[in-house]
Formats: C-alpha cells, structure tokens, sequence
C-alpha cells in the first residue's frame, strides 16, 4: 500500500535568490514528497517593511525554476498560511530558524519545523557588496 505523497510549505521574498534558499528548499524536499513556495509580493513586501532589489514577477519565476520547487503561489499577508495548508493539504510548515517560535500556532493545522539558516549568506549582504 503506497503511502500519500507528503506536502510541505514554506514563505519568504527570496530577492536575489541564493543558496541560503536554494539548500532551504533541497533540505525540505529530503524530508517531504512536494514543495509548495508562497513568494511575498512587492505589496506585502512594503508590508514587511521590505523592499526587494527583484520585481515579484522575477522573483516568482526564479523560485518556479529551481528543480526542488513543485508550485509557487504568492504570499500577499500574513494570515494566508492556515487556508494554504489547508487548501493544499499540507503535512509540514517549514521556515529558517530566524523564525524560531514565531509561527507555532500553525502547529494546531501541521507540523512546524524551522532548520538552520546557512550562515554567510543574505539578501541584505548581497546587496551591501554589489552597492560596494
Ligand atoms: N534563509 C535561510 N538562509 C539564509 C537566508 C534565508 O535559510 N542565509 C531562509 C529564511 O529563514 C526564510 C527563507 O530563506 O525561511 C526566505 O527568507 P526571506 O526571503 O528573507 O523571507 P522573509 O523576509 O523571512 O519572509 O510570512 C513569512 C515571510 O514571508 C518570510
């Protein structure tokens, strides 16, 4: 008897996409079948107080075409995620763990696992030494 394919979901900008993200989503799909990845739009962006270097076109089609991304859908405010778990029928919520704690009420819907971010690596830095 095959088992269900697992589904795990994961939240983020991604400007200037890197392997911060790149070894986030391959560590995900080692532990689950499907990745689904909400990418924040330039909107909710503003809402984070972020503003990303990549127009959120880009950057969706970016995360679409890394081999580890099975569907990318757009992250448009913070109360999206219990209905994407929900409507995708997701096992997992997965996130760095710069987020360490601050999701864990979504533990009432799915799993909540946050991994180790990479070290060295950010959008932020990226953009501090293209600007140098
Ligand atoms: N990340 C990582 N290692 C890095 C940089 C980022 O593992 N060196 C992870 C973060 O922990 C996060 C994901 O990559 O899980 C995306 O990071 P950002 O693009 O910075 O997204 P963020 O601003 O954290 O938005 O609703 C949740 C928000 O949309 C998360």
């Amino acid at each position: 008897m095959s088992s269900a394919l697992t589904t795990a979901i994961t939240y983020g900008t991604y400007d200037l996409f890197h392997i911060g993200h790149v070894n986030l989503f391959r560590r995900i799909k080692e532990r689950w079948d499907r990745l689904i990845v909400a990418v924040s739009t330039d909107e909710f962006n503003a809402l984070k107080g972020k503003q990303s270097a990549v127009p959120f076109a880009d950057r969706i089609e970016l995360v679409r075409a890394c081999r580890y991304v099975d569907l990318a859908i757009p992250e448009t405010c913070w109360e999206q995620k219990a209905d994407d778990i929900r409507r995708h029928q997701v096992q997992a919520f997965v996130m760095g763990d710069d987020w360490l704690g601050k999701f864990d009420e979504l533990k009432a819907l799915c799993e909540v696992v946050y991994l180790p971010r990479t070290e060295g690596v950010s959008s932020s830095e990226l953009k501090q030494y293209i600007r140098a």
